[in-house]
């Protein structure tokens, strides 16, 4: 595993906000936005700050809700909060898929205390982190705290709030003729799929009854980018070999057929063994694999975040994969 002779190494910037860790969805909610920050202590535990550009990013940007998004900018304004969302607001709340947060049923989409601001930061920076890819500042840009894949133009889905990996892609758009997603989390990626006609996709797991319970086989993409989506249908328990078997087939042939000119990775961790919401069976090592094949094609490189519910587990494959991508194998 030792970096080949005379191939220069990537040159990566990685983005990390210390803000996220005040983001709180509620005391019961599955996603911790403060898992990024484990993650990150733990990222310079390693001493990987030492071969990166780090970027302490405080940038917060309403770009995401001009160039897509309406729901939380042009219906509140920003200026959601718990309080109205259970007054005056109430009867808006549905359509934009939000819900007040009343603690007798678990919601998805609660309107907790600061959820505008949580998005503004990781959906700027994630614009920020395609930025250094356009201009040439990078190689790879990471960006754990985005990776948000469900949440549509007008409605919040699966925690998912704003799409900040469309803001992102389009972004990167700008520059590189075709971008390739790729998605391991263990959900399926609907929001950025239904918005990638002209894109390659890529995801794992399709089951009739699992959340958000799209990602046929046959779903490959629309119009112009009609055989230009793939989604991979998976079985629960599925182990590292037959995983990464399936992976390197489809995403040879994709690699192929699209041609792409930079690549954007979720990398949910929630498709690692042991997650409180996954089923699958992937160890940290197989799973970083998926991100080992991505390095190896050279190609300007989005890194994104996503779910992961176990939150060691989280912490430990981020780090075990930015390790990956800056030449390092990080062992216990
Ligand atoms: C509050 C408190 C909300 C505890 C939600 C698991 C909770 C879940 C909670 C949960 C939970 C889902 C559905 C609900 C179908 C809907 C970041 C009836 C222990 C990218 C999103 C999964 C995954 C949504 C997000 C899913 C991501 N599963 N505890 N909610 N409706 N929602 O099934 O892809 O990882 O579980
Ligand atoms: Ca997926
Ligand atoms: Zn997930």
């Amino acid at each position: 595993n030792e970096p080949l002779q005379g191939i220069p190494k990537a040159k990566i910037a990685y983005f990390f906000n210390p803000s996220v860790a005040s983001f709180d969805l509620g005391d019961d909610h599955a996603m911790k936005p403060a898992r990024v920050a484990i993650a990150d202590a733990l990222i310079e535990g390693y001493a990987l700050y030492r071969k990166m550009g780090v970027f302490a990013s405080l940038w917060h940007s309403d770009w995401g809700y001009c160039l897509f998004h309406r729901m939380l900018k042009l219906a509140f304004n920003g200026n959601v909060t718990p309080e109205l969302a259970t007054s005056a607001w109430g009867p808006y709340l549905d359509q934009f898929g939000l819900d007040a947060g009343n603690d007798e049923e678990k919601s998805d989409c609660p309107v907790f205390n600061g959820v505008y601001k949580w998005c503004q930061h990781f959906s700027g920076v994630s614009v920020e982190a395609g930025r250094m890819l356009t201009e040439g500042n990078a190689d790879i840009a990471i960006n754990y705290a985005g990776g948000i894949h469900h949440a549509r133009r007008s409605s919040a889905s699966g925690f998912c709030y704003i799409n900040d990996i469309v803001l992102a892609t389009l972004e990167l758009l700008r520059m590189f003729p075709r971008v390739l997603y790729v998605d391991i989390d263990v959900h399926h990626g609907d929001g950025v799929q239904v918005l990638t006609e002209h894109d390659c996709y890529e995801s794992t797991y399709f089951n009739g009854k699992f959340f958000p319970t799209t990602g046929s086989k046959r779903e490959t993409g629309l119009r112009q980018g009609e055989g230009f989506s793939v989604n991979i249908p998976l079985d629960d328990h599925i182990r590292d070999g037959p995983y990464f078997e399936t992976f390197c087939e489809v995403m040879d042939l994709v690699m192929t057929h699209c041609q792409p000119s930079a690549i954007v990775v979720q990398t949910g961790a929630d498709s690692i063994a042991g997650d409180k919401l996954g089923t699958f069976n992937l160890s940290i090592r197989g799973h970083g694999r998926c991100i080992e094949y991505l390095k190896t094609r050279n190609l300007p490189m989005l890194v994104l975040g996503g779910g992961g519910y176990t939150i060691a587990n989280v912490a430990r494959a981020w780090t075990y994969e930015c390790g990956l991508l800056n030449d390092a194998i990080l062992t216990d």
